[in-house]
């Protein structure tokens, strides 16, 4: 599953307006992501994860940061976040089916803030770009 040029550009131009507010983006997307699928907590019993705390802040800015290197590096997203792929599968161990929870979040959280570019081609391109992150993140399971 590679993305067109017409799908990476779609993702590049849509992260040049989320850059700036990438923190309260990341921020916003983990909130859903604890509320909507509570079991997704159990791989942070060492947060405090209510609403606007520091460390919620913290990791939803490093989540976000990571999802910054991979637009930076659209063509080669798993020499990117190679180290990240080692950590998610054999440190962390997160089952592969929260990335996709992880993923529909950040959807969500884009959609809500930047509603007129969120047209059907960006909703696209950004969930192929997302489940590519996410395929990198958990290939070291296999
Ligand atoms: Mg992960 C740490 C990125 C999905 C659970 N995650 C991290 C870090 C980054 C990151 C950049 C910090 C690494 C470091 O400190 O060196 N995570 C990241 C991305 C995505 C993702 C880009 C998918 C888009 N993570 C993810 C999911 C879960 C999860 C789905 C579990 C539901 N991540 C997790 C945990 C940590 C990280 C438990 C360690 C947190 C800590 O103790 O600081």
């Amino acid at each position: 599953m590679t993305l067109t040029k017409a799908e990476k550009a779609a993702v590049v131009a849509i992260w040049g307006k989320i850059a700036a507010q990438a923190d309260a983006l990341g921020t916003e997307s983990l909130e859903r992501l604890f509320s909507s699928y509570p079991q997704t907590k159990t791989y942070f019993p060492h947060f405090d994860l209510s609403q606007g705390s520091a460390q919620l802040h913290g990791h939803g800015s490093k989540v976000l940061g990571a999802i910054g290197e991979a637009v930076k590096n659209i063509d080669n997203i798993t020499g990117a976040l190679a180290t990240l792929s080692e950590l998610h599968a054999y440190i962390l161990r997160v089952d592969p089916v929260n990335f996709k929870l992880l993923s529909h979040c950040i959807l969500c959280s884009v959609a809500g803030l930047f509603p007129n570019d969120f047209t059907p081609e960006v909703h696209a391109a950004w969930d192929k770009f997302l489940s590519q992150i996410s395929s990198v993140l958990t290939e070291k399971y296999r």
